[in-house]
């Protein structure tokens, strides 16, 4: 039987940080033996804020080293830029047309991202979660391994993928979401009642980015905010406390009950040191391996070729199949 299909993507609008290795990253590894994936780099999405256009070259070819780093097989799956496969403007243009106003004015992204870039809000921001359902349904996707941030973005996708088919009959796959279940959402470290974002760039304490040194992700642990309580307890009142228990659960693979139990009993301190090593462990192999890797860029260069090849082949097929369907010529 065939296997089913995983996608999912990030943008290289700066270095990934521990949410977004914990969110995603770390299960894009583990699915590969089960599903056929397809992994992107959504530089696409990345411009929908001001990028500086070299940084935006040089983080994108820093994604793909991280993307191998992490053990991402790009022989048997399907890794490649989101702009050197032009099926997802065209295909995002037609859904446009099969999406409402209201739909994308209820986002929290948007809301969010307009409140933090006031001064560029622009119309790419907006139809956003629009370009997210055009990368997803191309592919015939059955599962999107996301953080809990991306949800909202996931639900629009269905929706927009079931209008389309009812109207047109079956088009395209109905994805599901696969979101762990700790480390869905990792906070801030000096402001835990926000999520953790890379291009956070106000306070470098709050982010830690998996290619920080190791000594600096160590401090930054444990300098994270705690709370004037000695109990190390997973709870609404103890958000910072609560935040480096799921990055411990999920650095580690315990549950968060299983994680409060290794610390009955111990200071704060004695359980930042504990977080603090876990996450230096998991991530120092992934830093050596990203420094070759990213050191072979005619390595780097023929993935990237291999990759648009194959992944414009999948979408081209999705694309035909729609642009037959609302009636535009097929080529
Ligand atoms: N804090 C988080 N905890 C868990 N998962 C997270 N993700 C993001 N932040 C967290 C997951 O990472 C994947 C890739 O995200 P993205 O690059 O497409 O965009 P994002 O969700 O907007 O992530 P950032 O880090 O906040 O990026 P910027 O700062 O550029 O907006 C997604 O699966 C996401 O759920």
């Amino acid at each position: 039987m065939d296997k089913k299909v995983i996608y999912s993507a990030m943008q290289p609008s700066g270095v990934p940080s521990l949410g977004n290795y914990l969110g995603a990253l770390k299960n894009w590894k583990n699915l590969q033996d089960e599903f056929n994936c397809i992994f992107a780099m959504a530089n696409m999405h990345a411009i929908t804020v001001r990028q500086d256009p070299s940084e935006l070259k040089k983080n994108t070819r820093n994604l793909l080293a991280l993307f191998l780093a992490i053990g991402i097989d790009p022989k048997e799956h399907i890794v490649y830029v989101q702009s050197d496969v032009r099926a997802h403007a065209e295909m995002s243009w037609i859904l446009n047309c099969y999406t409402y106003m209201g739909e994308l004015q209820r986002m929290t992204q948007f809301k969010d991202k307009s409140a933090k870039h006031e001064d560029n809000i622009n119309a790419g921001l907006f139809t956003y979660p629009v370009l997210m359902a055009a990368d997803i349904l191309l592919y015939q996707a059955d599962l999107v391994p996301v953080g809990e941030d991306q949800r909202q973005h996931l639900e629009i996708t269905r929706d927009i993928a079931e209008r389309f088919n009812n109207i047109y009959g079956d088009v395209f796959t109905i994805p599901e979401g696969y979101i762990p279940k700790v480390g869905a959402r990792i906070m801030g470290l000096q402001n835990p009642e926000r999520k953790m974002s890379k291009s956070e760039s106000d306070n470098p304490n709050n982010v830690i980015y998996i290619l920080d040194d190791l000594n600096n992700i160590a401090n930054k642990i444990k300098r994270a905010v705690t709370d004037s309580d000695t109990e190390v307890r997973y709870g609404e009142d103890k958000p910072g406390i609560s935040n480096l228990l799921n990055i411990y659960g999920a650095v580690t693979g315990k549950s968060i009950e299983e994680a409060e139990a290794d610390f009955k009993g111990a200071n704060y301190g004695e359980f930042k040191k504990c977080v603090a090593d876990a996450v230096v462990e998991e991530l120092r192999p992934i830093q050596e391996r990203f420094k070759e890797i990213s050191a072979d860029k005619e390595y780097l260069n023929t993935v990237m070729a291999e990759g648009a090849e194959r992944a414009s082949k999948i979408a081209d097929k999705t694309l035909a199949k729609a642009r037959k369907k609302v009636g535009f010529a097929v080529r």
